[in-house]
């Protein structure tokens, strides 16, 4: 049995994406197809992060429809870029399923400085609960003394218990000792927040590996799902962030952060080219519920809107 925790759809996506494509006017009416149409279109795919491969493939796309005559005029174009994205996004729009065999089922959270990942794990706890999940927190990024008070609080505020070590302390022991206590409680998800940063990129990956292995040796099967958090705010950077954390803890989910305020929603739509993880939620805001369920057809409308 499973259980899901996708179940609240998205409501008024459209007033919280920061700086959607625009489409809509551009391509409203029954505009001829030319080549001033296509630069537009494409400086604002450009413009939104949706980054040059993709931005190439749907003009691409747009073009050949036309010589074909399957594309006559901008109404009949918008359509298609609407089916186009959709269907690139479906690979990605699966929920975050949390098996209940599992005990505990384990959400290692990696990413970045700063891209939001115990933040996103406040209220990603936060849901979990509220679903009647128990739920257990370990404080693993033991690099910056403000990480483990920010996780705290946010444990305080939900009544979530949180597992932690002073400042310095091997990150992989928080996570044992949480793999025990968790165990131990009977609880059902355990998610384990990490450092974002280290003293090299290479000290980052290996600590990340070692809490890993550290999960895996108390539990074969864990952990059972890897998050990978990124900040839309980047733009194109997460895409090279994308890269690397996969290749090295095996990323099998993504949220993204800050798509309200000023951030190109459209580096959403190059994540997804790049990838056929999930994009299990999206982060609107700072707050417990800033944390929606990643619907495609919403995002794609307010994508395309806004
Ligand atoms: N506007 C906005 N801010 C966010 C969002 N998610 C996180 N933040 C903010 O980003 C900053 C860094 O977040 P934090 O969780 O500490 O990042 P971490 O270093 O990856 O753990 C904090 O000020 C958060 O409040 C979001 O979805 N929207
Ligand atoms: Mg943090």
């Amino acid at each position: 049995m499973t259980n899901t925790v996708m179940d609240t759809k998205p409501k008024g996506l459209l007033g919280k994406l920061g700086h959607g494509l625009g489409l809509a006017g551009l391509l409203s009416g029954k505009k001829p197809i030319n080549a001033a149409l296509l630069d537009e279109l494409e400086t604002l795919f450009l413009t939104a992060d949706v980054g040059i491969e993709l931005t190439q493939d749907i003009i691409d796309a747009i073009q050949q429809g036309a010589s074909r005559n399957s594309l006559t005029d901008s109404a009949a174009v918008y359509d298609f870029i609407k089916t186009y994205l959709l269907e690139l996004l479906a690979p990605c729009t699966r929920p975050l399923v949390i098996a209940k065999q599992a005990t505990p089922f384990v959400i290692m959270t990696v990413g970045v400085n700063g891209v939001g990942k115990t933040t996103t794990i406040g209220k990603l706890s936060a849901r979990l609960a509220q679903a009647g999940q128990s739920v257990l927190l370990a404080a693993g990024d033991t690099f910056r003394a403000a990480a483990v008070e920010q996780l705290q609080s946010w444990g305080k505020r939900n009544e979530i218990p949180v597992i932690s070590q002073p400042i310095g302390s091997d990150a992989a022991s928080v996570a044992h000792d949480a793999m025990e206590s968790a165990t131990a409680k009977s609880i059902n998800v355990l998610i384990i927040d990490t450092a974002g940063r280290q003293h090299t990129s290479t000290d980052l990956m290996q600590e990340l590996v070692k809490i890993r292995d550290v999960i895996s040796k108390k539990d074969v099967t864990a952990p059972h799902e890897v998050l990978l958090v990124l900040d839309a705010g980047t733009g194109q950077n997460a895409l090279t962030q994308l890269t690397s954390f996969k290749e090295a803890v095996n990323v099998t989910g993504i949220i993204i952060t800050k798509l309200d305020g000023t951030a190109k929603a459209g580096i959403v739509l190059a994540i997804a080219k790049k990838t056929g993880v999930p994009i299990w939620f999206i982060g609107v805001g700072e707050g417990t519920k800033d944390l929606r369920p990643f619907d495609a057809g919403d995002y794609i409308d307010a994508l395309l809107t806004s």
